[in-house]
């Protein structure tokens, strides 16, 4: 009896190695017989002859290098043994297919970024050290014969930074950068500006990097009774790093969005420039989390302040989007200021609901003139929606649902299953989180399309997006950690069809895990103790 129960584990378990089991789960993956193994005769041909397609065939050429530590020539073959990037222009925009037979490989797409997603999941049918960033001399370079069909679900697959509580080194962005392509995410939205840290370079206000970038030690600093470290921290970004950051992400098909938080969250820079606030004083960048009352006046200086800093902003960051901020933003500085009463009598504004709705309609002209376009959190919508805006719903679905329903675009970004700064296990086991409980199966569950959308109503939703906020997260590795395996969850969310079985999920991520492993990064194994206890 307990043989049998052996063989059969056994059996179960390499039924397990041989399975394809792939992050995010592709559109339909049909397996033959078989097999294609990479040796020294094996070239990689690039069909269509464009420089972006050639780059991802480099990029597969200098992976096979590291781990083989033999050159692939990358040519145009006859041969019989090659791997093909290939155009097909009945294929969607980043979709692919690829297909795996005894003389070879090829992926087709109708341009560079398919090919990219085709080498993602091309990736992922090797055995996990295909990752590593050393020599591999055991590693197995056979192939099972196969065919997938895949495309996104959703235009916008993001995960958002919070680089403004604690500052983040470039080499810590880039791997993300990595990392997040590598599940078919494609934007990193990086949350630059907050009341405890300006972390941006801009030239034409220089103390915003000078003042604003730095915080003082603090004994106050709490947040629902738990304490913050009160260290001094600093860090920024040089425009010339983010240049480079920008042009890396580029090359796998990440898009950067950057937020400068506005009309609240906005302490670090009126610290550096006290006219940007409405009582004139000097304060001290933030030093405790919370929502900050001290926000941007919206007078002319601001205007003119906020402009400038945009033109820069658009400068460096080649997005569509640029994220403006809009969320909580207490009114308390505005009807205790004579200027702003002035202001709304004069615009005819009736309450400060208003005066937000005015401020952000300002800025939305501005970017729409230089051809770019707003995106904000869901408090964008008080007092009216401006005309081009789109809204990243956070307090739930619901500032979404209005959104779409006024024809807006939208990305869902619910608090309620987005939010990877809350607890993913037993807060008892778990290092200090801001709150909440939030495991991976929960965040796996969430369903962009509301009910209460009609179809027509629900093509303005573009995608989905998780959150870190990092008021308790000052490391990379911590970071890593809250990011990790949630992150996988999102990608299968804003990629894969709408069935999901979270039980075939978690199989495939536990083989996942040693492609993590092999990435170096610190991911979480709360969601065993979760799920099983
Ligand atoms: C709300 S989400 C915030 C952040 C905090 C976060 C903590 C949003 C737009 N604002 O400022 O960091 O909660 O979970």
């Amino acid at each position: 009896m307990k043989k049998t129960l052996l063989v059969c584990l056994i059996s179960i378990g390499s039924f397990a190695q041989n399975a394809i089991s792939i992050i995010p789960k592709p559109e339909s993956i049909t397996q033959g017989k078989g097999k294609f193994t990479i040796n020294s005769a094996t070239q990689i041909v690039v069909e269509s002859n464009n420089t972006e397609a050639r780059d991802v065939a480099e990029q597969l050429a200098i992976r096979l290098k590291i781990v083989s530590n033999k050159p692939i020539d990358i040519g145009s073959a006859n041969g019989n043994n090659k791997i093909v990037f290939s155009k097909d222009q009945t294929i969607e925009k980043e979709g692919y297919n690829l297909k795996v037979t005894p003389t070879g490989v090829t992926i087709a797409a109708s341009n560079p970024i398919g090919h990219f997603y085709g080498l993602q999941t091309l990736l992922q049918l090797f055995p996990s050290q295909i990752l590593s960033s050393s020599t591999q001399p055991n590693l197995s370079l056979t192939l099972s014969e196969c065919t997938i069909k895949d495309k996104p679900r959703f235009e916008y697959r993001g995960i958002m930074m919070d680089v403004g509580r604690y500052f983040y080194p470039v080499e810590f962005i880039k791997k993300l950068v990595d990392v997040i392509a590598f599940h078919k995410l494609n934007t990193l939205h990086l949350h630059l500006t907050e009341d405890q840290g300006w972390r941006i370079e801009i030239k034409k206000y220089p103390k915003l990097t000078e003042i604003g970038s730095v915080r003082k030690e603090s004994m106050l600093g709490h947040h629902r009774d738990q304490k913050y470290d009160g260290k001094p921290h600093g860090g920024f970004y040089t425009q010339d790093q983010i240049r480079d950051l920008v042009t890396y992400a580029q090359r796998k098909y990440v898009t950067i969005v950057p937020e400068i938080e506005m009309p609240g969250h906005a302490l670090a820079a009126i610290a550096s420039y006290p006219e940007l606030g409405c009582t004139g004083e000097q304060y001290e960048v933030g030093t405790e989390w919370g929502v900050e009352e001290r926000v941007f006046c919206p007078n002319e200086k601001t205007f003119e302040f906020l402009e400038n800093v945009l033109t820069e902003v658009i400068d460096l960051f080649p997005s569509q989007y640029i994220h403006i901020g809009g969320d909580e933003c207490p009114k308390i500085a505005w009807k205790n200021s004579q200027f702003c009463q002035d202001l709304m009598k004069k615009e005819g504004l009736k309450d400060e609901h208003e005066l937000q709705s005015y401020f952000i309609r300002r800025i939305d002209k501005f970017v729409s003139s230089k051809g770019r376009k707003i995106i904000g959190w869901d408090e964008i919508l008080e007092g009216g929606l401006s005309p081009n805006a789109t809204v990243m719903s956070w307090r739930g679905v619901d500032g979404g649902i209005a959104a779409a329903k006024q024809k807006h675009d939208v990305i869902m970004s619910p608090n309620s299953h987005m939010y990877l700064d809350y607890y993913q296990g037993s807060a008892s086991s778990e290092p200090l989180a801001i709150g909440g409980f939030l495991p991976i199966e929960k965040t796996y569950s969430f369903e962009p399309f509301a009910p209460e959308l009609t179809a027509e109503e629900s093509k303005y939703i573009k995608g989905v997006q998780a959150n870190l906020w990092t008021e308790y997260i000052s490391k990379p590795e911590h970071a890593e950690y809250m990011l990790f395996p949630r992150a996988l969850a999102t990608a299968e969310i804003g990629w894969s069809s709408k069935e999901k079985n979270f039980e075939d999920f978690s199989k495939r991520m536990t083989k996942h895990f040693e492609r993590l492993d092999q990435l170096a990064v610190n991911y979480s194994k709360a969601f065993y103790s979760v799920a099983f206890s």
